[in-house]
């Protein structure tokens, strides 16, 4: 599928300072010069292979939102994709990378039931259609200390939801990442107890900072990055945010969430970030944006207070961690 675009309207060439296009550059050589091309000029594709992939994806017109994030220097390229928690692959930040280099994205299905009138798996790029792809500029911190400004492409999660019409005992949405032990070696291992599996009560998933997240710096999702569809979850730690989801379950009850069963004691369900209440073994008052030598402090709600902090209204956030 394909959105028209306007030169108006090509968001990464305009913010992009000249490193970053060099980044760019670099990265568009796996994905092909002429893709590289396409996309640094604007123009509109030639046909190949994996540039139909990318139509597939949606990322061919890709307009601003407003719910954009402003004045913050966005994270390289280079960093966003080389430092990168992805536990199916490895611990190790600067392993995902490579690991994930082969990794299959298609076919890709996502099924998404439970508590709806309209249980439906999707083909990936049925998916990718049910709303117009949007630039969203968000900060995301890790709960690790450390955090990034990033440029996703995606859609609200409210859209997909209300595509499924959620019954009325409705109350949370769990996410399911891949379980593929062939293709992810992380899983080999008992580090986590597989697959991945993540969770928000509705009203935070329908929330429109929430979105389905489908590619960064106007390209598909790099697959150290979560390819071909995650979460993201602005207001809340990283690992919130699950990458390659393959399942959607809309419940009447908390789920389970991964990091939540390793330490319930570190990780709460909420995970809201929140420089007032810190993790058990460290201090959550600041971070380290990747690519800054001093430490900021982190803001509440990860900047995004004045948007999601009614969400919690009545709420003790220090029991509710
Ligand atoms: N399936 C899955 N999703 C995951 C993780 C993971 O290990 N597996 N790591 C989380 C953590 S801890 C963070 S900080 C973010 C990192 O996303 P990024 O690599 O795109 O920056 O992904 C989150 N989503
Ligand atoms: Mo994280």
């Amino acid at each position: 599928m394909t959105w028209s675009r306007k030169a108006s309207e090509i968001v990464s060439s305009e913010i992009t300072p000249r490193q970053l296009v060099l980044d760019r550059r670099k990265f568009l050589a796996g994905a092909g010069a002429l893709a590289g091309a396409a996309a640094l000029t604007g123009l509109k594709s030639v046909v190949s292979p994996r540039l139909s992939v990318q139509a597939a994806a949606g990322i061919d017109g890709i307009r601003k939102s407003s719910l954009s994030t402003t004045g913050e220097k966005l994270t390289p390229l280079k960093d966003i994709t080389h430092y990168n928690n992805y536990y199916e692959f490895s611990t190790d930040k600067y392993e995902p990378a490579g690991l994930a280099k082969d990794f299959r994205t298609r076919p890709w299905k996502v099924e998404v039931g439970g508590l709806v009138h309209n249980p439906k798996t999707y083909d990936l790029d049925d998916l990718l259609k049910l709303a117009p792809p949007e630039e969203r500029v968000y900060r995301m911190r890790c709960v690790e200390g450390w955090s990034m400004v990033i440029p996703w492409v995606g859609f609200p999660l409210s859209a997909l939801l209300k595509r499924v019409e959620p019954l009325g005992s409705a109350r949370y949405v769990a996410f399911t990442s891949l379980y593929d032990p062939r293709q992810m070696p992380g899983q080999q291992r008992g580090v986590l107890d597989w697959p991945y599996e993540e969770g928000l009560r509705l009203d935070e998933a329908m929330h429109p900072l929430a979105i389905l997240c489908f590619g960064m710096y106007g390209e598909p999702l790099p697959n150290q990055d979560g390819a071909p569809v995650r979460v993201v979850v602005p207001w809340k730690y990283g690992f919130k945010s699950a990458k390659a989801i393959v399942k959607v379950r809309l419940t009447d009850s908390q789920p389970p969430t991964t990091w939540n069963k390793m330490a319930p004691g570190e990780y709460g369900f909420y995970s809201n970030v929140n420089p007032e209440v810190d993790h058990p073994r460290w201090s959550q008052a600041t971070e380290r944006r990747i690519g800054e030598f001093f430490k900021r402090k982190t803001l509440k709600f990860n900047g995004y207070g004045d948007q999601v902090a009614q969400l919690y209204s009545g709420m003790d956030l220090r029991k509710n961690f």
